[in-house]
């Protein structure tokens, strides 16, 4: 069956912070992109090791580039992403996504975060609170080549700051994922998993073959992963100008505050 856009997706990515459009790659293109997706990762655990979480830009690697330029074309995905925000959100830029992966080695998993927020060292929160809800900053993709159910999400919590039971589960900043120092595998996917759903409201995403996930990656999220769940999901945006702006600003900002000895700011203090 072939995608169909529908009002749903709308109403999801407003209330809920992500919609999922569903099976939205070709057969053809998820073979292409799976082809060169099995070099990435070699490149990926060659340049840093087993435990690498992704490979990005795509662009910057020798990698045969045209399944990714036919991902950036799709009509369907241009269309889709145009409906929910504006002609204006671009995704498939080369030069920002990359590819997600999973571990090889060992089970691991992110902190619970906002991006930008909570794991941006050294942005001044201002900066974050004035366009969190902003749908021209923060639209993140995950497009599965093989079925993901890593990332988990808190939904509708883009649309607010943090309640008191999240202040409460995490008062200090940086949020710190836990500490798997010594574990076996097996009881580093139970800690994991215990970290995990110890969030209140916690969904997880599950994500078929060629399914596209467009959300707000201000909303409270986690990657959760183990060896022997294959996973090649591509990690990208819907950006628009702005955004680009305020990435490459605050970059900048940041490694200039870092020097200056500037810790992370608790947005519940
Ligand atoms: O693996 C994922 O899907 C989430 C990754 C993530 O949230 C991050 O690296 O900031
Ligand atoms: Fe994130």
């Amino acid at each position: 069956m072939p995608f169909t856009f529908s009002d749903r997706h709308i109403d999801e990515y407003h209330t809920q912070g992500y919609t999922v459009f569903e099976r939205i790659l070709p057969p053809s293109l998820i073979a292409d992109l799976r082809r060169v997706s099995d070099k990435a990762v070699e490149l990926a655990r060659e340049q840093n090791g087993g435990q690498i979480q992704r490979l990005q830009p795509v662009g910057k690697y020798d990698l045969d580039q045209q399944p990714f330029i036919d991902y950036g074309d799709l009509p369907a995905l241009i269309d889709a992403i145009s409906r929910i925000l504006t002609p204006r959100h671009r995704h498939g830029d080369r030069d920002l996504f990359g590819i997600l992966l999973e571990p090889r080695d060992k089970p691991w998993c992110t902190n619970w975060h906002r991006d930008w927020r909570d794991n941006a060292m050294g942005l001044p929160l201002e900066k974050w609170d004035a366009v969190f809800s902003d749908p021209n900053y923060f639209n993140q993709i995950n497009c599965a080549l093989y079925e993901d159910s890593c990332t988990w999400v808190v939904p509708g919590s883009h649309l607010r700051r943090d309640l008191k039971r999240e202040a409460d589960l995490f008062p200090d900043r940086p949020i710190v994922a836990p500490d798997l120092d010594g574990m076996t595998s097996e009881e580093r996917e139970s800690v994991c998993m215990d970290y995990t759903l110890s969030m209140p409201g916690a969904v997880q995403l599950h994500l078929c073959a060629g399914d596209f996930a467009l959300y707000r990656n201000t909303l409270w999220h986690i990657g959760n992963y183990v060896p022997y769940r294959r996973r090649a999901t591509i990690h990208d945006g819907a950006v628009t100008p702005e955004f680009k702006a305020f990435m490459s600003e605050t970059r900048t900002l940041c490694e200039e505050r870092k020097k200056m000895g500037f810790e992370m700011e608790n947005p519940n203090s």
